[in-house]
């Protein structure tokens, strides 16, 4: 499904340059996160797709196989066992994964962390923190790779860390009020 700041398949307009990959859609709540940064923030199409490497394969292959030639970087998530990373850094040489590992279950993320960072030679996975953090830094990571090439990203991603500046600026013009409260 494409998912671009215009809108949501047949309404998106654009060719996404971004896969915004996971292993369920009970991940797509944290997915959310990288998928709301990258259009409202940073004004970048993805395609959103479930792929999941031990309940159907097969289909993974094709997905990964056939991505639109638009497609230049990959973020994908999974909890768990986390291979689906890993295996698509193997089936696409030529593009970029970033791995979001799902805070989930008894290891609470910890091993799906390690499952992607833990990748050998030759598959590499960028991985994020695990969780919503990880899911946003995700989205900025993807845009960093995508403004070696587009002016306009590089632009919108100058624009974000001005606003991340200003809370700071904010919450020191507040803090004597909150001093004094105390
Ligand atoms: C992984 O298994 C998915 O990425 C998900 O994080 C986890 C659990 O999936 P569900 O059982 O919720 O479908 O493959």
């Amino acid at each position: 499904m494409l998912v671009s700041p215009t809108g949501v398949g047949v309404h998106a307009q654009e060719e996404p340059k971004v896969l915004v990959t996971m292993g369920s859609d009970s991940d797509l709540p944290l997915m959310m996160k990288a998928i709301d940064t990258l259009r409202y923030e940073f004004g970048i199409p993805c395609l959103v797709q479930i792929n999941s490497v031990h309940r159907d394969l097969r289909s993974v292959v094709q997905h990964i196989e056939r991505l639109p030639a638009s497609v230049q970087v990959i973020i994908a998530c999974a909890g768990g066992a986390a291979h689906l990373p890993g295996n698509i850094a193997d089936l696409r040489a030529d593009l970029p994964v970033i791995g979001v590992p799902r805070d989930l279950g008894a290891l609470k993320g910890i091993d799906a962390l390690l499952s992607m960072v833990q990748m050998p030679e030759g598959a590499p996975v960028a991985v994020m923190a695990i969780g919503e953090a990880g899911a946003v830094n995700a989205a900025i990571h993807a845009a960093k790779e995508l403004a070696i090439g587009d002016p306009s990203i590089k632009a919108r991603l100058l624009t974000y860390a001005e606003k991340r500046k200003t809370r700071v600026q904010k919450q020191n013009e507040a803090l004597e009020q909150k001093l004094r409260g105390l």
